[in-house]
C-alpha cells in the first residue's frame, strides 16, 4: 500500500500521529478555538465575525487537506488515467457553505458556532466571492469541479489565479462604476506551493541545428523569462471523500524578487519594474464576455498558464516512466473554449524539440489528448491572434502552428483535390491584412473531439461555423454535451428548503443529490395539499429573503406576494435585456393610462434585473443606465404603488444569485434565436421551482423537452428564420413595432431622462438594422407575458407546473455532462475511494 513509501522505522511514528480533523461538536469547538488562539494569534476573548469565518473555515480546511493528501496518493498509486480541465475562469462564489455541506457537517458546526456566540449564516457571509470568471462560461467549470469530484473521478482543474477578479460594480447615479475586486487578502482556501514552480519563456529567438544523421532540430532561445507558483485549492467532493485539486498559477519574476544586478548599481526602479512586469501576467482577469479584444497581454496570460500546466502534467507523466506513445491513455485534457488552444501548440513542441519524437508520432499523441468545447457561435468572440504578434512573442509556437496548419491543409487537399475554395476556408491562418491565426480551427485540428454545450449549438457549429470541418473529419468528431449545474449548490446550498422539502419525497438529500433523476418521485405528490402548501410556503420564504435584501440594498420596498420577474444575467446586446426594460416601459405605460380601480386589478410584479457590462461596452453600460432611469421614476410614482416595482440588484454574482435564483416566479431567458449558446441559469431557476419566459434557443429547447411544452412559456422567431429577418431589416422595409413605438416615444418625452442618454438603443433598433431582432420579437414578448399573469392569477395550476417542472429537471445535473464527456470523449473511469490499498484493512 501506500504506507510502504514511509521507510519502516520510522512509519509507525508517522502512522500513530496522522492528522484526522474535528469528529463532532467538541472537536469543532476546540479546533475553532485552537485556530482563534494560534493560528489566527487572537484572544478568544474578542473575536468578531471574521475571526470566527477564518477560524471556522480552517477547521474545515484542515478536514478536506487531509482528504485531499490521501486521494492524491490514491490516484498515484492505482496509475490512472486523469483529466485536466483547463480553463481560464473559475467562477466558484464562496467556498467555505459547500465545504460544510460537501463533506456533511454543517449541522455541527451550526450548533458550535452557536456556542460561541455566533450564527452561522452570518459567519457564512463574511467570506468575499472567489469571481475568477465573467459569467456561464466560468461558471460551468466551477460546477464540473464539483461533479467530477462527486463522481470521484480523478481529475485536475487549472486556471490563473488572478489577484483582482471580476470587477465590483456599484451603481452611481444610474451608471455602473468598476471598482477593482481584491479578494486575496485572507484566503484560507489556497495554499501556496513555493516548491513547485516554472520558468515560462517569452519572446526570443528559433535557432536551428543539425546533427550528423541529418535530423534538424530547433532551439528557442533568449527573451524573457517570468515565473509560475503553483496555488493549490481542494475541490471536495459530495458524500464522497474524494477531494480534487483545482491548480492555479501566479506570476512572479524569476529570479526572485528583484534584478539584484540592477538593484546593486542603483538602479532601483527598473529592478522594482522588472518585477512588476512579471506580475502582471496573472494581475487581473480580463472582464469581456463573448467578446474578444485581441491584447497582447491576454496572449502572455494564456501561454503563461498553459506553459505552466503543460509542464506539471509531463512532468506528473514522465514519473510512471511509461514510452510517450501511452501519454494519451494517462492523460486527457480539455480545452474550456479556445482560450488554452496554445496547449496543443505546446505539447508538440515539447515533444519534438524537447523530447526528440518524430513529428508525426508526437502529433498524434496531441491529437489523442485534447478535447475542445465552443462555447459561442458569436463571431465577434470567436479568437484570433495576429500573426505578427504571435511571432514577437512566441516565435518557435508560431513555426509549428503553421507546420500544423501545411499538413493539414496538405490532407485536405488529398481528400478534396482540386479544392482551392475549401482550402482556404479552412486554413488555419487568415490570409487577411494582418494576417490572423484562427484559434477555433487550430484546437478543432488539434483535438479528437469537438462539442457544443446544447443540442441547439451543436446543430449550429456543425452546420455554420465549423461545417468545412465536419466534411473533412467526418460527422464522429462533433458532438453534443449539454450543459448542466450542480445540485449541491443551486439546490441544496441556496434553497435548503425546497431542498429538505424534495428530500422528504424521493427518499434522502444524499440519494437524489447525486442521481438526480430521482426528482421524477415528486411527481406523485404533485396533487399532495399538505406537499403543495409546504412548497408554496417555501417560495413565499426565499421571497420575502429576497425583499430583504432588496430593502436594505436599495430601500425599495417589494411585496413578496407580487410576481417576482427575473433577469439576472451579463449585459449584452444578444441576451438582450433592451427587450425586458422595453417591455417594463410598455407595462409601465399601459398602468399609467388605467383608472386606479382598474389598475387595482392588475396582478403586481417586481422586476429585477442584475448583472455587469463589459467596461468598454458602451451600449450594454446604456442598457444598464436605462433599467435604473426606470426604476427611479417608475418606483417613485405614487400611482404605481405594488402593481410594478423594477429594481436593479447591484454586483450580481455567485454568492448573489444563491439569494435571487430561489426567490424567482419567473426568470427570462430571452436571447435572439441562435446566439446563447446554452445558458444555464435558465436550468437553475426551474431546478427552484420557477418558470421560464423564453426563446427557442440554447438549452432552453431541451428544458422544454424535458419538462413540457405546457410548463414553460415560449415566444419569438426561431433560430432558422433569423437571417431572413436580418436581410429583410436592410432591404426590406423594415417598420418598428407600434407597442414598441409607443415606447420609444415616451423615452423621447423624456419621462426617463435624457433622451439623449438612450439614443443609441433606440438607433440600434430603428437605424441600424436591429441585428438582435428587438422588434420582431417584441409582439410576441408581451402576448406571452401577458398569458403569464393569467397564469400567475391561478396559484393552483402555477404550483402544479413549477413542481412538474422541478421533477422533471434530472437531466441537467453537471453529473450527467461529465459522465457524458467521461465517456464520449475523455475514456476515464471514476477511481472509488473504497478501492484505496492503503487503508484496507489487515494491510
Ligand atoms: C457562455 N459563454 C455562453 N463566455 O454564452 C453560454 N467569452 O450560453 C453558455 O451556457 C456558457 O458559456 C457555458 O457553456 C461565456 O460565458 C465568456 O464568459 C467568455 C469569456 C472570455 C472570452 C469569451
Amino acid at each position: 500500500g501506500v504506507e510502504a513509501s514511509i521507510p519502516e522505522p520510522q512509519r509507525e511514528a508517522w502512522l500513530k500521529n496522522q492528522a484526522s480533523g474535528f469528529k463532532g461538536k467538541d472537536e469543532f469547538e476546540k479546533e475553532v478555538v485552537r485556530h482563534v488562539e494560534t493560528t489566527l494569534a487572537r484572544s478568544m476573548f474578542n473575536c468578531d465575525e471574521t475571526a470566527a469565518y477564518a477560524a471556522t473555515s480552517l477547521a474545515f480546511r484542515d478536514r478536506l487537506v487531509i482528504e485531499w493528501n490521501r486521494t492524491q496518493q490514491r490516484q498515484t498509486f492505482a496509475d490512472t488515467k486523469r483529466v485536466y480541465y483547463l480553463s481560464l475562469e473559475f467562477l466558484m462564489g464562496r467556498a467555505l457553505d459547500n465545504a460544510m455541506l460537501n463533506v456533511g457537517d454543517k449541522e455541527v458546526a451550526k450548533s458550535g458556532l452557536s456556542d460561541l456566540g455566533f450564527r452561522i449564516e452570518d459567519i457564512i457571509q463574511q467570506e468575499n466571492d472567489a469571481a475568477l470568471g465573467n459569467g456561464g462560461l466560468g461558471r460551468l467549470a466551477a460546477c464540473f469541479l464539483d461533479s467530477l469530484a462527486s463522481l470521484d473521478y480523478p481529475a485536475w482543474g487549472y486556471g490563473l489565479r488572478y489577484r483582482y477578479g471580476i470587477f465590483k460594480q456599484e451603481i452611481i447615479d444610474g451608471y455602473q462604476v468598476e471598482v477593482p475586486d481584491y479578494w486575496l487578502d485572507f484566503n484560507p482556501w489556497e495554499f501556496p506551493r513555493h516548491d513547485v514552480t516554472v520558468d515560462i519563456q517569452f519572446y526570443g529567438y528559433v535557432k536551428k541545428t543539425t546533427d550528423d544523421s541529418g535530423k534538424v532540430t530547433a532551439h528557442w532561445e533568449g527573451g524573457d523569462t517570468v515565473r509560475a507558483v503553483a496555488y493549490d485549492v481542494p475541490i471536495p467532493g459530495y458524500a464522497t471523500p474524494a477531494t480534487n485539486n483545482l491548480r492555479l498559477w501566479s506570476s512572479q519574476a524569476a529570479s526572485g524578487e528583484f534584478d539584484f544586478q540592477k538593484f546593486n548599481s542603483g538602479d532601483y526602479e527598473s529592478s522594482v519594474a522588472d518585477q512588476q512586469r512579471a506580475e502582471t501576467i496573472s494581475a487581473v482577469l480580463y472582464p469581456n464576455d463573448n467578446l474578444d479584444r485581441g491584447k497582447e497581454l491576454r496572449l502572455k496570460q494564456q501561454y503563461f498558464w498553459v506553459a505552466a500546466s503543460l509542464y506539471d502534467i509531463v512532468r506528473r507523466f514522465k514519473k510512471s516512466k511509461r514510452p510517450w506513445r501511452e501519454f494519451p491513455d494517462q492523460v486527457a485534457i480539455q480545452l474550456n473554449d479556445t482560450h488554452p488552444t496554445l496547449a496543443i501548440v505546446e505539447l508538440q513542441r515539447i515533444l519534438i524539440d524537447l523530447e526528440g519524437l518524430d513529428w508525426d508520432d508526437a502529433w498524434n499523441i496531441v491529437q489523442q489528448t485534447f478535447c475542445y468545447t465552443n462555447h459561442t457561435v458569436l463571431p465577434e468572440a470567436l479568437e484570433k491572434w495576429s500573426v505578427g504578434l504571435v511571432q514577437h512573442l512566441l516565435p518557435r509556437h508560431l513555426q509549428i502552428i503553421y507546420d500544423i496548419n501545411l499538413f493539414f491543409l496538405q490532407s485536405v487537399e488529398r481528400s478534396f483535390p482540386k479544392n482551392r475554395e475549401i482550402l482556404s476556408r479552412v486554413s488555419i491562418i487568415e490570409e487577411s491584412q494582418p494576417k490572423m491565426v484562427r484559434m477555433a480551427y487550430l484546437a478543432i485540428v488539434g483535438s479528437h473531439k469537438v462539442n457544443g454545450v446544447a443540442e441547439l449549438h451543436s446543430d449550429l457549429i456543425r452546420t455554420t461555423i465549423f461545417k468545412d470541418f465536419v466534411t473533412i473529419f467526418g460527422p464522429d468528431k462533433f458532438v453534443n454535451v449539454t450543459n448542466g449545474i450542480t445540485p449541491r449548490r443551486w439546490l441544496h446550498q441556496a434553497n435548503p428548503g425546497l431542498s429538505d422539502l424534495i428530500a422528504t419525497k424521493v427518499g434522502g438529500p444524499e440519494l437524489f443529490l447525486k442521481d438526480l433523476t430521482l426528482l421524477n418521485k415528486l411527481e406523485l405528490s404533485v396533487n399532495d395539499p399538505a406537499f403543495r402548501k409546504a412548497w408554496a410556503e417555501v417560495k413565499l420564504a426565499n421571497k420575502q429573503r429576497l425583499a430583504d435584501y432588496i430593502k436594505t440594498t436599495t430601500g425599495y420596498t417589494v411585496n413578496p406576494i407580487a410576481l417576482f420577474d427575473v433577469q439576472v444575467k451579463r449585459i449584452h446586446e444578444y441576451k438582450r435585456q433592451q427587450l425586458n426594460i422595453f417591455g417594463v416601459i410598455y407595462r409601465y405605460l399601459k398602468l399609467k393610462a388605467m383608472t386606479p380601480e382598474e389598475r387595482k386589478k392588475v396582478p403586481p410584479r417586481v422586476s429585477i434585473f442584475g448583472g455587469k457590462a463589459a467596461p468598454g461596452y458602451w451600449m450594454a453600460k446604456q442598457i444598464i443606465h436605462l433599467i435604473n432611469s426606470v426604476s427611479k421614476v417608475v418606483n417613485n410614482d405614487p400611482d404605481i404603488g405594488d402593481a410594478l416595482k423594477v429594481i436593479f440588484i447591484e454586483d450580481y454574482n455567485v454568492s448573489k444569485a444563491e439569494i435571487i435564483v430561489p426567490a424567482s416566479d419567473l426568470s427570462e431567458h430571452i436571447s435572439t434565436a441562435g446566439t446563447e449558446a446554452s445558458g444555464t441559469s435558465n436550468m437553475k431557476f426551474v431546478l427552484n421551482g420557477g418558470l421560464i419566459i423564453g426563446t427557442c434557443d440554447g438549452a432552453n429547447i431541451e428544458i422544454t423537452r424535458e419538462i413540457g411544452e405546457e410548463n414553460i412559456f415560449l415566444f419569438g422567431n426561431l433560430a432558422e428564420d433569423v437571417d431572413d429577418l436580418r436581410h429583410n431589416h436592410t432591404y426590406g422595409d423594415h417598420k418598428t413595432d407600434p407597442g414598441l413605438d409607443q415606447v420609444f416615444d415616451a423615452i423621447h418625452s423624456g419621462t426617463f431622462g435624457s433622451v439623449h442618454d438612450f439614443q443609441g438603443m433606440i438607433s440600434a433598433v430603428r437605424d441600424h438594422g436591429d441585428y438582435y431582432l428587438v422588434s420582431d420579437d417584441f409582439h410576441s414578448y408581451l402576448e406571452t407575458q401577458d398569458l403569464v399573469d393569467k397564469s400567475y392569477a391561478d396559484q393552483e395550476l402555477w404550483i402544479t407546473k413549477c413542481i412538474t417542472s422541478v421533477s422533471r429537471m434530472g437531466f441537467f445535473s453537471s453529473d450527467r455532462c461529465i459522465n457524458e464527456y467521461a465517456e464520449m470523449m475523455w475514456n476515464v473511469e471514476p477511481l472509488q475511494p473504497e478501492t484505496n490499498i492503503g487503508t484496507k484493512k489487515g494491510e
